[in-house]
C-alpha cells in the first residue's frame, strides 16, 4: 500500500481508481434501488446489484476456494460507499460480516452451497452473536446446542441481527458446553428456512433490517460446524478483528460526507454580512471535524494493513479496536458538528445530515461498544507492558 517513501499511508493509483468506480457505481445504480427498497426490511434488489456489479464478490469468493477481499479493500469499499449511500454500504457489509465465518471455517459443503450464491447476491447472510442477555459480554450467551445424533439441536433467542428474520443463512454462535464461557462456544451456519426457525423484526433508530431470531430445536448436521466444536468463540473474535476497521471506514465515510456539505453550506450562506466561513468558530470547528477524520481515516487504514500483513500478529486486535473506537466517536462529533453549522434545515426529514445524524449512532454500540473496544485497547497495553494475564480495569475483559 506504500507508494514511494513518505506516503505510507497515501493510496496507490489503482486504490483511488477502484473507490472513484464505487462512487460513480453508487451514485448511478445503488442509490436509485435504495429508494425502491422498503425501509426496515432486506433489500433483495439492492444486494443482487452489489452481487451483478462485482463488490460482493471482492469481499467473499464465489470460487469456494478462493480469495475473499483484504481487510484494506473491504475498508476502502466501505468508506466508499457510505460516501453515497448508507444503505448500499450496509446491505455489502452485513454481507461481507454474515459470510466471512462461511469463507473461513466452513466445511467444503457448506461453502460450496453458499458462497457463489452469496458472492452473487442471491442469498443474503447475516451474523447471529448478540443475544437479550449477552451483548458486550460475548462469552456469556446462552444459545443452546445440544448433541443429537451425530449433530446438534439448537434452541434459545438472538436479538439486534442485522437481516434477521429474513436472511438466507445464519452465522449462528450457540452454547455446546455449559459453563465453560467462551470455551464452550460453537458456531453453527443455519439456513434461514430451517424448520423451528423463527423471527421478527425489530424497528431502531436508523431503519435497518435488524431482528430478533427464536430457535425451537432447528437441528444441525456436523457439516454445519464452521471450523470446530466449542472453539466458535475465536472465530467470532478473528471476525470482528477483521471487520472492526472496516466499520471505523463506514463512519470516515459518513464524517466525511457531513463536513463537506458542512463545509459548502460555510463557504456559501451569509449572515451578519459575511460567509459564515468567515467566523472563526464555524471555520476551526471544520478544521477540527477535517483534522479528526483525517487521523481517523488513517488509523482505519493502519489497523486494515496490519491486519492483512498477519491477522495473528500481536497488535492486530488493539489495533483494530483504536480505528473503531476513534472513528465511530469522531464520526458521531463530525456529525452533530455539520448539523450545527448547518442549523434548522439540517433537521428536515430527509435532509442528509438528519439523515447521517441518525445512522452515525449505532456504530458506536454494533459490533462492540466503544467502552469494550477501550478495554480490549487497555488489555493489550497492560499485556504489552506487564506481560500475559494483566487486566485492562477491573471489569475489562481478560
Ligand atoms: N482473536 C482470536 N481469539 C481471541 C480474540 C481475538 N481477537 N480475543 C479473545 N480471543 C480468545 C482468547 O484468546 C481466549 O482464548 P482461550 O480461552 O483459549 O485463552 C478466549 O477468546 C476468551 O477471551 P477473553 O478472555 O478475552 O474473553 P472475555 O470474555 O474476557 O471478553 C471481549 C472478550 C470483551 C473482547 C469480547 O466478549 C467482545 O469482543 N465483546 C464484544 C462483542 C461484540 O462485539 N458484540 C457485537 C456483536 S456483532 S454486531
Amino acid at each position: 500500500m506504500t507508494d514511494g517513501p513518505g506516503r505510507a499511508f497515501a493510496l496507490t493509483a489503482a486504490q483511488e481508481r477502484l473507490v472513484g468506480e464505487v462512487r460513480e457505481l453508487a451514485r448511478e445504480v445503488l442509490v436509485p434501488l435504495v429508494a425502491g427498497g422498503r425501509p426496515g426490511r432486506v433489500n433483495r434488489e439492492l444486494v443482487r446489484a452489489l452481487g451483478d456489479h462485482g463488490l460482493l464478490g471482492r469481499l467473499l469468493p464465489a470460487d469456494p476456494d478462493g480469495p475473499g477481499a483484504s481487510a484494506m479493500e473491504l475498508c476502502l469499499l466501505r468508506e466508499a460507499l457510505a460516501r453515497e449511500s448508507t444503505e448500499a454500504e450496509t446491505a455489502l457489509a452485513l454481507q461481507g460480516l454474515g459470510g466471512h465465518p462461511i469463507a473461513a471455517a466452513g466445511s467444503a459443503a457448506v461453502r460450496g452451497r453458499y458462497l457463489p450464491e452469496l458472492a452473487a447476491g442471491r442469498a443474503v447472510a447475516a451474523f447471529a452473536l448478540s443475544e437479550p442477555e449477552a451483548g458486550s459480554d460475548a462469552g456469556g450467551l446462552e444459545l443452546r446446542a445440544e448433541a443429537d445424533g451425530d449433530g446438534f439441536r439448537l434452541s434459545g433467542v438472538k436479538a439486534w441481527i442485522s437481516n434477521a428474520p429474513e436472511a438466507d443463512v445464519y452465522t449462528l454462535f450457540a452454547r455446546t458446553t455449559p459453563g465453560a464461557r467462551s470455551r464452550g462456544i460453537t458456531a453453527f451456519a443455519v439456513p434461514g428456512d430451517a424448520p423451528g426457525l423463527g423471527g421478527e423484526a425489530l424497528e431502531l433508530l436508523a431503519p435497518h433490517a435488524i431482528g430478533r431470531l427464536e430457535l425451537d430445536g432447528v437441528l444441525a448436521g456436523p457439516e454445519q460446524v464452521l471450523g470446530r466444536v466449542d472453539q466458535g468463540f475465536g472465530l467470532a473474535m478473528a471476525t470482528l478483528d477483521r471487520f472492526r476497521p472496516s466499520v471505523g471506514a463506514f463512519a470516515v465515510g459518513m464524517a466525511q460526507a457531513a463536513l463537506e456539505v458542512a463545509v459548502a453550506h460555510a463557504a456559501g450562506r451569509r449572515a451578519f454580512g459575511r460567509p459564515l466561513a468567515e467566523f472563526q468558530a464555524v471555520a476551526h470547528a471544520l478544521a477540527e471535524a477535517a483534522t479528526r477524520t483525517q487521523a481517523a481515516r488513517l488509523l482505519v487504514y493502519e489497523a486494515a494493513s496490519r491486519y492483512d500483513a498477519d491477522p495473528a500478529a500481536v497488535g492486530v486486535t488493539a489495533a483494530a479496536a483504536m480505528a473503531k473506537l476513534y472513528a465511530t466517536e469522531t464520526a458521531q462529533a463530525v456529525v452533530d458538528q455539520a448539523v450545527q453549522v448547518l442549523g434548522a434545515r439540517a433537521l428536515e426529514r430527509g435532509h442528509l445530515l438528519e439523515h447521517l445524524y441518525r445512522e452515525v449512532r449505532a456504530p458506536r454500540i454494533y459490533e462492540g461498544t466503544s467502552e469494550i473496544q477501550r478495554s480490549i485497547i487497555a488489555r493489550e497495553l497492560f499485556r504489552a507492558t506487564v506481560g500475559p494475564g494483566a487486566k485492562g480495569g477491573e471489569e475489562g475483559p481478560r
